[in-house]
């Protein structure tokens, strides 16, 4: 043991400490009883402006949040932190409509929820670029948001052989790839089994590229890397001097199974893996890797020189590479020091082979000869991101605070506590090459009671620091739906959405644009109704069918105005579909109930909404 690995020791030990109390309840701050005053009148004055949008105003940034296990990614405007909406990604969203018409439950494919931890926006030369927001679940998938309408286009997956996509879905800086990389270790391929017994040897990891279509943004699996049965947690891609390399770190290197926070904790360090992507693109062309569960898998024992381990503190939670690319910031969850290797040394001890060890094949570096510093940012450093000026903000989970640094002097200028326990932060594009700054958000895991009680089911909550000054400042409380695991802010001027779907952009080809085409025809029991959606009628008011009939229902919104949206609901088959201006979806259904059946319309959208309305007949067989 290095005397390293002994100066971390004490802090584990504290950290441990800090935990347990705060698990047992004796830390629990008290709630406040009533509205007070946390800092001087003039100081909240100048908060309050700082965080005020007027009426009609908009918002400077856009911040996409994850809504871990709800399965969707909520829109905030920064700095108002008001919520502006909802986009469903992995769960149906009865509000619009979404998992109800037969294009989205297609994409659902009978799941109903998913677990989204990182968003991550489509990037061009290491900036956001607007297009596309790719989000991962933990079931193995991944999924395309467009920023043109907001809508999930495409859900690719649950991929083989990967369980528990965490480290995902970080882009590289042109989007060629979306990353993705299992934290639960499985055999594979999936569907066979192995005793636990044998996790050490039995069980893989995979680190995984998802290739983009750099036109359309559509996903595909590329290749799988095979890894230990480490715990892969969360990834950044290099960049600038380090693009074409992709880093995730990891926890439990020790191959344990069990009860993981003791029997995963007793190494004094985990890895971060560092992977020359392109690299690995080009041995997979040249017919490198083997077809396990249908997809190129390769094996570092056979195939080496593609990945490497950097020893980190023990399990490191975020890794993250500076707007420069030089430097890639990982730190143990237990440590009071945030560690910052240096991408050069990483590849000097590369060319120079100075691997001391290696796990399955996979050569691990020398810690010391790969570090440039140890930041002493303070307890329980979890995740960092950077502003325009050279300074990072690292969140600190057991001290509650985040630490504001700089990079090459490494020394800490500033700390502001969080309350409380913040998980990740967010500042404006503060994971690209080109950070805003400005503002920050801290993702805090508790609340403890800074709002109106809801019940025990307490929100979780976020608060918006100003970075604009030497000095951090806490500008605003905010309660963001659960889980808000990463958020990505980007300047609003870069997305353009659309406000109404174009007429002669639709292909569907049951879409109508003249009440007179509507209608129901029949090809034996297969029965199709064109609809028409404007206000304020439901054309045809009235659908007959017989029981037993597959009903297919198109219905286009031929509005061309700005939030004019109709809905179709018809209460006794479970149908609510929702429909944007200019858009057609279509409802397919077995009519296997006779009777009468009112639809209406869903979506408020005239004075005579209310009127919008007809009645599904279903014939009975006798
Ligand atoms: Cu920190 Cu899944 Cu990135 Cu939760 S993750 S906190
Ligand atoms: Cu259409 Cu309400």
């Amino acid at each position: 043991m290095n005397r390293q690995w002994k100066r971390w020791i004490p802090w584990s030990v504290a950290a441990a400490l800090a935990i347990a109390a705060a698990l047992s309840g004796r830390c629990a701050p008290t709630a406040p009883k009533a509205k007070k005053a946390a800092a001087g009148a003039s100081d909240l004055a100048v908060a309050a402006q700082k965080t005020y949008v007027a009426p009609g105003d908009l918002d400077e940034f856009y911040m996409f949040s994850s809504g871990g296990h709800s399965g969707q990614i909520y829109v905030y405007g920064i700095p108002s932190m008001r919520h502006l909406s909802t986009i469903p990604v992995y769960t149906p969203y009865p509000a619009t409509g979404y998992g109800f018409d037969d294009a989205s439950k297609a994409m659902l494919g009978g799941l109903t929820w998913g677990d989204v931890h990182h968003p991550s926006l489509s990037e061009t030369n290491g900036d956001y670029d607007g297009r596309w927001l790719f989000v991962n679940d933990m079931n193995g998938r991944l999924a395309r948001i467009d920023l043109r309408d907001f809508k999930t286009k495409q859900i690719l997956g649950p991929l083989p052989n990967v369980s528990g996509n965490h480290g995902s879905a970080f882009v590289t800086p042109n989007t060629e790839y979306s990353m993705m990389a299992s934290r639960f270790s499985i055999p594979i391929p999936k569907g066979t089994t192995a005793p636990i017994e044998k996790y050490a040897t039995d069980y893989k990891g995979v680190l995984v590229g998802v290739k983009i279509d750099p036109k359309s943004g559509q996903m595909a699996l590329g290749w799988e890397i095979l890894t230990p049965p480490f715990d892969w947690d969360l990834g950044d891609a290099g960049k600038k001097v380090s693009d074409g390399w992709m880093f995730w770190t990891c926890y439990n290197s020790e191959r344990a199974t069990g009860k993981l926070e003791v029997t995963a904790s007793q190494r004094d360090r985990d890895y971060i893996a560092a992977v020359d992507w392109r690299a690995v693109e080009k041995a997979v062309a040249e017919g490198k890797g083997d077809l396990i569960g249908g997809v190129k898998v390769i094996d570092p024992r056979k195939v080496p020189g593609l990945v490497f381990l950097m020893p980190c503190g023990k399990s490191p939670h975020g890794v993250d590479v500076s707007p420069d690319g030089k430097y890639i910031v990982g730190s143990g969850k237990l440590q009071g020091v945030t560690t910052v290797f240096n991408f050069e040394k990483v590849q000097t001890a590369i060319r120079n082979k100075a691997f001391p060890g290696d796990e399955d094949g996979i050569p691990v570096l020398k810690y010391e000869s790969i570090k440039d510093a140890e930041v002493p940012v303070g307890l329980g450093p979890l995740h960092t991101q950077f502003g325009p000026d050279g300074y990072a903000y690292t969140s600190l989970f057991v001290d509650s605070a985040i630490a504001k640094w700089k990079l090459g002097t490494w020394e800490v200028v500033d700390k502001v506590p969080m309350s409380y326990s913040i998980g990740h932060l967010a500042a404006a594009e503060g994971d690209t090459c080109s950070p805003k700054g400005k503002y920050l958000v801290g993702l805090n895991k508790l609340s403890h009671g800074r709002h109106l009680s809801v019940g025990p089911s307490q929100p979780e909550s976020s608060q918006l620091v100003d970075i604009s000054e030497e000095k951090m400042k806490i500008l605003l409380d905010a309660f963001t739906e659960p889980e808000p695991h990463y958020a990505q802010i980007v300047k609003a001027d870069k997305i353009k959405p659309i406000e109404v779907y174009p007429k002669d952009e639709n292909k569907e080809p049951l879409a109508i644009w003249d009440v007179k085409d509507a209608g129901v025809t029949r090809q034996g029991n297969q029965v199709t109704v064109k609809v028409v959606l404007v206000r304020s009628t439901i054309t045809p008011t009235a659908i007959e069918v017989n029981q037993g009939d597959t009903v297919r229902i198109a219905m286009t919104n031929i509005e061309q105005t700005t939030d004019e949206l109709h809905g179709f609901g018809l209460l006794d088959y479970n149908i609510n579909i929702v429909v944007d201006p200019g858009e057609t979806k279509t409802v397919t259904f077995k009519a296997d109930k006779p009777g009468v059946f009112p639809y209406y319309c869903t979506n408020f959208c005239s004075a005579l909404h209310q009127e919008m309305q007809g009645y599904l007949i279903v014939k009975g067989k006798s």
